[in-house]
């Protein structure tokens, strides 16, 4: 709801000379109606400026209450272009007070073009109590035209599978000047996400999501005292341009993967300034962690990375002690440093018993991030005037590392499915699984023909001569590229061609086609509602030392086993293994997660029951990765088991043709470009097209 401030605000623009409701009329009484309608018009699109810039005041941020009193959780994004160091910053970094400014972005000081909500970075911060009912208005004002949708990260959305925000999945994106409303009750607790579901999300549309429950229910409540909305924590990589133009920079231009900058909330150091008066180098602010000594605070961290990067966590002279992971409580874990990649959330608790001081609170890249570092102060209280520590890692930094990157379980590394599950969602291990998927995930040495032509750009060489690889590789799940349909595939799936899918099982069988050809298709793999269902997920590490984080929306997933074999692997020798009885799963207290990274040249068994029916997204976390296609449809039960949907959603997409020739009034030939033929060409995949055809047929021809 507008405030006073904002009524002010508003009355002071609709009066202006200059609006153009005030160009016609002239005389006061008209101009005063006139006045009402342009406001009560702005309201409508959400024009006003919004109650509190920062989230912290929002009245569903509370101590949660047994019994809940739910409440109606209102939000209003507007996501528009914005800028960093903008001249809202005025003097910021020279006169510090100014990087805290309404609007003032500082980043880590390099002026960027970026794409936020609210104009914060990150975006507003949702923090509810369970079974509240979240309900947000999402306005796009991008002005150069982009469509988006906004996914709820780690929320499963049983019951309305509709509000899950994946363009052409789940909804028509949201086209420029539209607004769509997301409602959904917040029912999966813990710390979560939302995010843009595509490349706005690294320009920082993005920010943090906590369902928190009644002390009761919680069964970590007794480990910390404290657990605020300050605390809750982004570690993320930033560039210094619009992250689409890096993507595609990297497919037709080389190899580009490093950020500049790893940053704490959106907060981070790279461009120097030189102070006026005393000519020391200044910098643009770092995050700060206040606290009192004595006291333990439950910090909520979550990672997200729009290139391949992945990250370390430690607060120096300070154990973490790890409780919750995408939500899901386990034993507590006293360790020195904490693994995450994008897309995974981890809850510590911090005891405060340091002497009063600073500490560096660190971010340590990994993977394409090796070498870089992030810097946030932890500040006790009384520290304010102390110096700030020097940025040396102290060497006696010693001691377990949870959720290692690309690294064996050992005595001092541990890895996610060595965690045991506690709360009321572990499951038992009773049920027996139904049926198993293995999914392969690969940097292809494949050319995709999207970027690079085949004849005039032959990134690998002509005749496939390997050996002449310059350029990049095809992120792929099962050597498929995840090509997005034409429209909406929960409420619009009849009416996409049959020849734009393909089944898992003719996408197993045109394997060792699609080995040597780009295929490339909107990649199905469907489930019976109710099944018990294992996905072993292989990462080859065929090229890179790269590991993918794996993230299944609408679930969480039991982690039963997880290894590193080697440098590389491959689905057929993890298969192998596993038939030789060489995988051990642990099935009872297996810890929950929805999002896992996949060990490069390794393997993670995880599980789930296909309980909640939908079109669910599973893919890579990495953006880059992830648009350029490590992704699948998990297509859980029929359009039958689907609960209600609003006949009213936003429908989009297919391709249009002119029936009638306006000039003439007669119809134009009655063939349509055939899709089926543009279909196979761009593909070059006609054994996956003929395999898919009958296995998907049958299925299809029911459907209309
Ligand atoms: C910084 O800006 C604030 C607000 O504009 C002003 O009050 C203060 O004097 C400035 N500080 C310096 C050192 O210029
Ligand atoms: C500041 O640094 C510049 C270049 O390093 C130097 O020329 C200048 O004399 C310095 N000014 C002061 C006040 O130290
Ligand atoms: C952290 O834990 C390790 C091993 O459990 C222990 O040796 C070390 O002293 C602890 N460090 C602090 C600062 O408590
Ligand atoms: C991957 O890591 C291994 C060590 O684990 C190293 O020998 C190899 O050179 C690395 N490969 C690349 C491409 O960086
Ligand atoms: C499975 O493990 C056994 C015992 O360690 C070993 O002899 C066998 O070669 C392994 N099989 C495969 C396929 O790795
Ligand atoms: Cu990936």
């Amino acid at each position: 709801m507008p405030s006073i401030l904002s009524v002010v605000v508003l009355l002071i623009q609709c009066w202006s000379p200059t609006s153009t409701f005030m160009m016609l009329p002239s005389t006061v009484w008209i101009r005063s109606v006139t006045a009402l309608v342009c406001m009560y018009t702005l309201i409508q699109e959400g024009h006003y400026v919004k109650a509190g810039y920062r989230s912290d005041t929002h009245e569903c941020l509370r101590t949660c209450e047994w019994p809940p009193k739910p409440k109606i959780c209102r939000y209003d994004f507007t996501i528009e272009l914005f800028h960093t160091m903008s001249t809202d910053c005025m003097d910021c970094p020279h006169n510090q007070t100014h990087c805290y400014r309404p609007q003032c972005i500082p980043a880590d000081g390099v002026p960027r073009a970026i794409i936020v909500i609210n104009k914060l970075l990150p975006g507003p911060s949702i923090q509810v109590c369970e079974h509240d009912t979240i309900e947000v208005k999402v306005q796009n004002n991008l002005i150069n035209g982009e469509s988006v949708a906004i996914h709820w990260h780690g929320i499963h959305q049983r019951g309305t599978p509709h509000m899950d925000g994946v363009p052409l999945v789940t909804q028509c994106p949201i086209p420029y000047r539209s607004s769509f409303t997301y409602k959904f009750k917040a029912e999966t607790v813990g710390t979560h996400f939302w995010h843009v579901h595509g490349a706005q999300l690294p320009d920082g549309a993005f920010g943090s999501l906590v369902v928190r429950q009644a002390a009761p229910n919680d069964v970590h409540s007794s480990l910390y005292d404290h657990d605020l909305a300050q605390h809750v924590i982004f570690v993320h990589d930033w560039i210094h341009e619009i992250f689409i133009e890096r993507y595609i920079r990297f497919f037709l231009h080389g190899f580009d993967d490093t950020p500049d900058t790893l940053m704490f909330n959106g907060e981070g150091r790279h461009a120097k300034f030189v102070h006026e008066v005393s000519n020391d180098t200044i910098y643009t602010p770092r995050h700060e962690v206040h606290v009192e000594r004595n006291q333990r605070y439950r910090f909520r961290v979550i990672a997200n990375a729009g290139l391949e990067c992945t990250f370390q966590v430690s607060v120096d002279e300070h154990n973490l002690t790890v409780i919750a992971s995408d939500g899901a409580p386990f034993q507590p874990i006293q360790v020195a440093a904490l693994g995450l990649s994008s897309g995974e959330r981890f809850d510590f608790v911090l005891n405060t018993r340091q002497e009063v001081g600073k500490y560096w609170m660190r971010i340590t890249g990994r993977e394409f991030c090796a070498g870089m570092k992030g810097l946030a102060l932890l500040i006790y209280e009384g520290a304010d005037g102390l110096p700030d520590p020097p940025e040396e890692e102290t060497p006696s930094q010693m001691g377990v590392l949870l959720n290692p990157f690309n690294m064996k379980s050992s005595p001092g590394v541990v890895t996610t499915n060595e965690l045991i599950a506690i709360g009321d969602d572990t499951w038992t291990g009773e049920e027996t699984t139904d049926v198993v998927y293995y999914i392969g995930s690969q940097l292809g040495l494949i050319n995709n023909p999207n970027y690079n032509h085949p004849v005039y750009n032959p990134t690998f060489g002509v005749a496939g001569d390997k050996s002449t690889f310059r350029g990049p590789l095809s992120p792929q799940l099962n050597h498929v590229t995840y090509k997005s349909p034409t429209k909406p595939l929960l409420t619009q799936s009849r009416e996409v061609s049959e020849f734009e899918f393909c089944s898992f099982e003719s996408t197993q069988a045109a394997q060792q086609h699609c080995r040597i050809h780009h295929c490339e298709c909107t990649h199905v793999l469907e489930i019976e509602l109710g099944k018990v269902v294992e996905l072993v997920l292989i990462d080859n590490g065929l090229v890179l030392n790269n590991s993918h984080p794996m993230h299944l929306h609408g679930y969480r997933f039991q982690v039963l086993a997880m290894d590193k074999l080697g440098d590389m692997t491959s689905v057929d020798e993890v298969k192998g293994l596993d038939e030789a009885g060489n995988i051990t799963r642990r099935y009872l207290n297996a810890p929950l997660k929805d999002t896992v990274p996949v060990p490069d040249g390794g393997y993670v068994v995880v599980r789930f029951k296909a309980d909640n029916p939908g079109w669910w997204f599973f893919h890579c976390h990495v953006e880059l990765h992830m648009l350029a296609g490590m992704s699948l449809v998990i297509h859980v039960g029929s359009d039958d088991d689907l609960p209600p949907i609003p006949q009213d959603l936003p429908r989009c997409g297919g391709d249009w043709y002119p029936k009638e020739d306006p000039m003439t009034g007669g119809l134009t030939p009655t063939a349509m470009p055939n899709s089926a033929a543009i279909a196979q060409d761009r593909t070059g995949i006609p054994a996956l097209v003929c395999v898919f055809a009958s296995v998907m047929l049958p299925l299809f021809s029911k459907s209309f």
